[in-house]
């Protein structure tokens, strides 16, 4: 299989975060409407059933408009849906395992948070990892603090892995990240928490296509 490689320096993460007015299929819609060409499913706190459903609806909004679908921690929805790729952190399967649920052919990117981390994952296979969190975030509790622009660079001379940075990242800080050595940032609130999810998500992407990653 060829080297993965992002389809857009714009990773986003389809998580309501707890918004009662916006579903995650019109999330996803408004993002694939503004350019976004890979989503991630992020569907904390509730049942298997709910989140394989809202996954399957995601399947068919992507698959509409060339979008890749990634889904977060769960190989099995991942699988049952047949998503383009799974998402795993350190506390969630070992890629191995998560390997042989999903076969050779899905992507499957792996959260880091240090060097160590970074060099074991393109060891076992992943094929993009994701680093952070790069600024503060409070999205999640991550256990880190936040890893900032030097370590970003650090990682980037350690792995030839395509990196994802998370973490704290809006449309103004992106290119920082992009100069640093990442090749795509994941955005949750910055886009989420934007009361026009498209146009947020347009601006973004256009704003991105100006920089150059190393
Ligand atoms: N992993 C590290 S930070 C984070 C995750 C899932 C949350 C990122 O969200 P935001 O709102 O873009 O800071
Ligand atoms: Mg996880």
């Amino acid at each position: 299989m060829p080297a993965f490689s992002f389809p857009s320096p714009l990773y986003a993460i389809a998580d309501t975060l707890g918004r009662a007015e916006l579903s995650c299929p019109e999330l996803a819609r408004q993002m694939c409407a503004g350019g976004a060409r890979l989503i991630q499913l992020r569907f904390k706190e509730r049942s298997a059933r709910d989140f394989l459903h809202i996954a399957r609806q995601l399947r068919t909004i992507c698959r509409q408009h060339g979008c890749l679908l990634i889904i977060n921690d769960r190989a099995d929805i991942a699988r049952a849906i047949d998503a383009d790729g799974l998402h795993i952190g350190q506390d969630d399967l070992p890629y191995a395992a998560a390997r042989r649920v999903l076969g050779p052919d899905k992507i499957i990117g792996v959260s880091t948070h240090d060097p160590a981390q970074a060099v074991a994952a393109e060891r076992e296979g992943a094929d993009y990892i994701g680093f952070g969190p790069l600024f503060g975030t409070q999205t999640k509790t991550t256990g880190y603090t936040a890893r900032g622009l030097d370590q970003l660079r650090e990682i980037r001379n350690q792995t030839s892995l395509p990196i994802v940075a998370i973490g704290g990242i809006s449309t103004e800080r992106a290119p920082a990240a992009l100069a640093a050595g990442a090749n795509a940032v994941a955005m949750i609130s910055d886009i989420v928490l934007s009361r026009q999810v498209e146009a947020k998500v347009r601006q973004t992407v256009q704003q991105l296509s100006l920089v150059r990653s190393p």
